[in-house]
């Protein structure tokens, strides 16, 4: 035995007898579930299998260290969380097989899924995105003064990604109370450490990120189980992060059908000899802990309730569905409330409308939180957020990193915990680095397993002010092909203040685009007090016979002025939301002057202009007396010198297009 005690070195302090049996059927069961998957998969009874089998010591230790309602996100070799935290066995069976009685409506694979009744938020195929999320539940925690931990895993594959490095910054920066497990498995698909980073361990990497930071063995459970209890213990108290390397091994293929080739053989051998579970039996038999009955026992009665399950789970039915309750279900139900507008109003500039709708919406949810670059005590780059940290505090408003990606993802990790917030990004431009997080995270997870995101992102948008390609694009077209989200794009201080208020009302994510070029130009008489602007209704902005504008945002400016210059009688059809789109509007407005021109200010090429154009060609072509004409930005980027950019702009083409239009 002196060999094993070489390979493993167990020690079991004070723990009792109790407790190391958990551990023990804590890493049992998710093995004998995996062998069993993996006869499953050669029947085809599921689809593809991630193996655990080798690493169960990392997810059991961490998750019989942790409380319960503390939030855990894990990956795709984590079943040991699932079944540690008494998942109903049939229902994970059920979710493999894409059956009702899984948590995903069919709608997701594998460990793709979350369920806060067990506090679980399973991942999406991208990996590092992930992290940010448990930044958001321990900012809550930490907000609530609630003495918890949230617990995100990692391959050290994923530690490769941007993600991974904004997510322990943030954390860091903010003392979240975050452990961070790497497991360090040798190889991410096929590519080995050596190819992945060049630090000696990942570990390293926590005094840069100014975190403390230890590697353990990962095969050894008790090791695992008494680190996270220690640090768990500690930063309930006193939130900070860690990062938490576990050196293990991925005894088979990444994924089943991709076999272990690469791997030398000797590593192979050598890592089977340090099975954590078998050496773990080993030791607690030498211990005195279990005996060869008990371990028949405890085996024969697993394997009796995976059996019991997979019956469940054979009965279960596929899951029904219908394209009304598939497109329902992209966003939770909420009905907006069409309520009446104060009677006072008062001249305020666009800029002033949506700082006072901000001010509203803080005071009316104390569960709000802002973040952003620069929009504390500096009050954001346009000065919206100006005096809201001195009247809210630093807690609520909060300046951020400049890691978009993260801050997104720490705005879903708020929600998760119920929070609402707002993400201040500086320029749209800089959506980009944010664009992985709000198309798979914050789109899709409402329609995967029913969780809703009540996050709002406000962007200061648009050019014609002389800021170049990167502070000057129109992007909303981007974002109109996720489903998942809404988007509002206000023209007037009225309705900039509404939908603004609309946005933080509705739980779904709400993506709010402002015109910057209009904050201190445009002005118009705002409400005082709360109201909102319903989102996917359009207003009619101005009436008239001779054609119609569709256009939203600088381009119901534009079409205005056109219509006053020229004198033409001009209905201007002002969209207000994009997503959803007020189909019902735009069905009114053609049949009224079967002349249509959208206008948009962002460029040309499948944009929404093309989206609209389509819609009447199929739906309304009979009521048209001229074709669907479109006017938009060149297909170029946004140049900065002036005369170049204003003929970048739709705004003085349109003059010749809506003349065309109207004499067609
Ligand atoms: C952004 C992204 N790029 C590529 C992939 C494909 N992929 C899935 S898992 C994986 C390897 C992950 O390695 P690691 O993080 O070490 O985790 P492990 O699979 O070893 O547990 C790759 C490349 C992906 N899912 N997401």
């Amino acid at each position: 035995m002196t060999e094993i005690r070489e390979l493993i070195r167990f020690n079991r302090k004070k723990l009792s007898n109790d407790l190391l049996i958990d551990l023990y059927v804590g890493m049992l069961k998710p093995r004998m579930i995996e062998e069993k998957m993996l006869k499953q998969l050669r029947q085809g009874k599921i689809s593809k299998w991630f193996a655990g089998i080798g690493q169960e010591a990392i997810s059991t230790g961490v998750t019989l260290a942790l409380r319960q309602d503390e939030l855990i996100f894990p990956m795709h070799r984590n079943l040991a969380v699932f079944v540690n935290r008494k998942v109903p066995l049939h229902r994970l069976f059920s979710q493999w097989q894409g059956k009702s009685e899984g948590f995903t409506k069919g709608r997701d694979r594998s460990f793709h899924f979350g369920t806060l009744e067990y506090s679980i938020v399973g991942m999406i195929s991208h990996l590092g995105p992930q992290l940010a999320l448990a930044c958001g539940a321990a900012l809550a925690y930490k907000l609530r003064g609630e003495n918890k931990i949230a617990v995100a895993f990692s391959g050290e594959g994923g530690t490769s990604e941007g993600d991974f490095h904004e997510a322990m910054n943030v954390a860091a920066v903010w003392d979240l109370p975050v452990i961070f497990v790497i497991e360090n498995n040798g190889y991410g698909l096929s590519t080995p450490s050596a190819d992945q980073f060049k630090c000696k361990k990942l570990s390293e990497r926590g005094v840069g990120y100014g975190m403390e930071a230890i590697a353990i063995d990962g095969n050894n459970v008790l090791e695992v189980y008494k680190t996270v209890s220690k640090y768990a213990r500690k930063m309930r108290e006193d939130p900070k992060p860690l990062l938490l390397e576990c050196m293990t091994f991925r005894l088979r293929g990444h994924e089943e059908a991709s076999g272990t080739k690469y791997v030398p053989q000797e590593l192979m051998d050598y890592w089977k000899l340090r099975d954590p579970l078998d050496l773990y039996e080993v030791y607690l038999q030498e211990e005195g802990v279990l005996s060869d009955e008990e371990i028949t026992k405890f085996r024969s009665d697993i394997k009796l309730e995976i059996e019991k399950n997979l019956l469940l789970a054979s009965d279960d039915h596929f899951v029904e569905s219908t394209i009304a309750l598939e497109e329902t279900d992209v966003f939770a139900s909420f009905e907006s409330e069409d309520q009446t507008t104060s009677s006072s109003t008062s001249e305020m500039r666009l800029v002033d409308a949506i700082s006072d709708g901000l001010d509203i919406a803080m005071q009316r949810h104390d569960n709000l939180i802002l973040m952003g670059q620069d929009i504390a005590e500096y009050g954001g780059v346009f000065k919206i957020t100006q005096g809201l940290s001195q009247k809210y505090g630093t807690d609520r408003v909060r300046n951020t990193p400049l890691c978009e990606s993260a801050i997104v993802g720490t705005a879903v990790g708020l929600s998760l915990e119920g929070f609402k917030s707002m993400v201040e990004m500086q320029f749209s431009d800089f959506v980009t680095c944010g664009f992985n997080q709000i198309v798979n995270n914050v789109a899709k997870l409402h329609y995967r397993w029913s969780q809703n995101v009540d996050v709002v992102i406000r962007m200061p948008t648009g050019g014609g002010v002389g800021a170049g390609p990167f502070h000057s694009q129109s992007i909303e077209s981007w974002f109109m092909h996720i489903p998942g989200l809404k988007i509002v794009y206000p023209s007037t201080p009225e309705d900039a203040k509404g939908l603004l208020l609309a946005a933080f009302e509705d739980p779904n994510p709400v993506m709010y685009f402002e015109h910057k070029a209009l904050y201190r130009n445009l002005s118009g008489q705002v409400p005082s007090g709360y109201y909102i602007t319903p989102i996917g209704k359009a207003r009619i902005a101005r009436e008239g016979n001779a054609a119609t504008i569709i256009t939203y945002g600088m381009g119901v400016i534009w079409a205005n002025e056109l219509a006053e210059k020229e004198g033409y009688s001009l209905e201007i059809l002002d969209l207000r939301s994009l997503a959803p789109l007020d189909y019902e509007a735009i069905d009114l407005a053609v049949k009224k002057t079967n002349r249509v021109l959208v206008l948009h200010e962002a460029t040309l090429t499948g944009g929404i202009g093309a989206e609209i154009a389509a819609y009447i060609n199929e739906n309304l072509f009979d009521y048209l007396d001229a074709p669907v004409m479109r006017a938009a930005s060149l297909d170029t980027p946004v140049p900065f010198a002036a005369h170049l950019e204003q003929q970048f702009l739709p705004k003085d083409r349109i003059y010749t297009q809506v003349e065309n239009l109207i004499n067609y």
